[in-house]
């Protein structure tokens, strides 16, 4: 019986030592310790021997038998290891390959433009309103005092999409729709798209943006007007920018002017920005045309009020020197990168 454990114990070791994984390990731990195994068989003939014997095999059994059990143990945990090893062999992280370069976008100059407009006149106490780009002949024409036969209504120039309904040319619908809603005092600009029919070049697109305001109250007058778009202009160009009132001819304004600022580029004394003249226009306005307010319900004589237009595609382009309009429209990465 010595001599059978003995072998055991050697064949047991020499069999772990040659496992390959845990589950031949886990076999061979069920062939010798199992309630069936090797050691088991051999306690199962302890009662074939004589008293004297018989502690002393018990303990060799019980020996033999811690011995497999720690080379089980010793077996379980060199393969531990080994799959560790292998484990951070594949995982590893090599840190000093560069990383992957997030690219962050930034605003279309157009709404940064528009962001900075929005804060200038929301500041004087202005509302932003937002209207629809589809509009009937009347909100864009009729109430504006726009006359049937006027240049701007031929199909040349407007995109009809019925008789009586067409895009916008200019946000100023809005604003009829908001004074025949409110009462004065009105404060407010109305930021958005408008169509012509317009070939596309470096200064025209058939699409492009507006920022329309009006104001009306009792006693508004020319003077609130120039001190409005004198704000704007200096909070745009620079607190050195001057302003100048053209006279000029719109049918929803009377007076009506344009308006020119001096040029931020060359201050005035003439460059190729400005083409020379020291001036570069922005902007038209004017008093709101009597028949107008009269058409929204607000009686002339007690209410008077003034509406400009800003194109603002023209103002960003001014703004940052930008040469063709039609950069503003292409979303040339390499363009809008620069903003
Ligand atoms: C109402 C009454 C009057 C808005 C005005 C202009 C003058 C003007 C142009 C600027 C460049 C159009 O985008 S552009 O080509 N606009 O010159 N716009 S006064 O007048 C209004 C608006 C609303 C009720």
């Amino acid at each position: 019986m010595q001599q059978k454990l003995e072998q055991i114990r050697q064949e047991a070791k020499a069999a772990l030592a040659a496992a390959e994984d845990s589950k031949a390990v886990d076999e061979l731990r069920v062939r010798y310790l199992g309630k069936k195994g090797e050691i088991t068989a051999i306690l199962k003939q302890m009662g074939s021997l004589s008293a004297e014997e018989r502690p002393k095999m018990g303990q060799l059994a019980n020996e033999v038998r811690a011995d497999i059990e720690s080379a089980i143990a010793v077996a379980l945990s060199e393969m531990n290891k080994k799959a560790l090893e292998l484990r951070l062999k594949k995982e590893t992280l090599d840190i000093s390959i560069p990383g992957k370069q997030e690219t962050v976008g930034s605003l279309h100059p157009l709404n940064n433009t528009l962001n900075k407009l929005i804060d200038i006149f929301k500041s004087m106490g202005f509302d932003v309103v937002d209207g629809p780009e589809i509009e009937t002949d009347y909100y864009n024409f009729e109430a504006l005092n726009v006359p049937q036969d006027h240049p701007a209504r031929d199909m040349q120039d407007t995109f009809y999409l019925t008789e009586n309904m067409l895009l916008r040319t200019q946000t100023s619908a809005t604003q009829i729709r908001t004074m025949e809603k409110r009462k004065p005092p009105i404060r407010m600009i109305c930021p958005g798209r408008v169509y012509r029919s317009d070939d596309v070049d470096a200064t025209h697109s058939p699409v492009f943006h507006q920022v329309e305001g009006l104001v009306v109250d009792k006693g508004i007058t020319m003077c609130d007007l120039k001190g409005t778009l004198e704000t704007m202009a200096k909070e745009i160009y620079g607190s050195d920018t001057k302003v100048k009132f053209r006279p000029s001819f719109f049918p929803f304004t009377e007076p009506s002017v344009e308006v020119d600022v001096s040029c931020s580029e060359c201050g005035g004394k003439g460059c190729r920005v400005c083409k020379g003249s020291g001036w570069i226009e922005i902007l038209g306005a004017g008093m709101v045309h009597p028949k107008v307010l009269q058409g929204c319900g607000i009686d002339p004589e007690e209410y008077s009020g003034f509406a400009f237009g800003i194109g603002l595609d023209r103002l960003t382009t001014t703004r940052h020197k930008i040469s063709d309009i039609r950069l503003l429209f292409e979303n040339d990465l390499r363009f809008l990168k620069q903003f």
